[in-house]
């Protein structure tokens, strides 16, 4: 008996931290919306950040919905109500259209994102408020 419980103890222990990575390691976009003058789509994992690092993904297409590689993608974030000064890490392209900038959102409130894009002779914004809950 003392035997089952020690193996079923250590299942238990060796078992427990995967689902919890696993499901903070997924990346979850929200729906696409356009940006300031409807030239791009942007989804992005706004829901999903806390305080604290996060990478910050921009899944990026044209209103077709194809993927838009080789862009000048800027990302400038800030509090509303109070300055942060946070780190500015370079926006780094990934594969199909991604975009990827590591942030750190050091408290909870609300956070300012002001995006740039630019293609070709395309330019357009996105101004984005997110309400940091934990
Ligand atoms: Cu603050």
């Amino acid at each position: 008996m003392k035997k089952i419980l020690v193996f079923f103890t250590l299942v238990w222990i060796a078992a427990t931290p995967f689902p919890i990575y696993a499901h903070d390691n997924e990346t979850h976009l929200d729906p696409a919306e356009a940006t300031t003058e409807g030239r791009f789509l942007i989804s992005s994992n706004w829901s999903q950040l806390k305080r604290g690092w996060n990478v910050l993904v921009l899944q990026i297409t044209n209103t077709e919905g194809q993927a838009l590689s080789q862009a000048n993608v800027k990302v400038s974030y800030e509090m509303e109500d109070m300055e942060m000064n946070p780190p500015d890490n370079p926006v780094e392209e990934k594969e199909n259209g991604t975009y990827e900038k590591k942030i750190f959102l050091g408290m909870k409130g609300n956070w300012k994102f002001d995006a740039t894009l630019e293609k070709d002779d395309v330019k357009d914004t996105l101004a984005k408020v997110i309400k940091v809950v934990k």
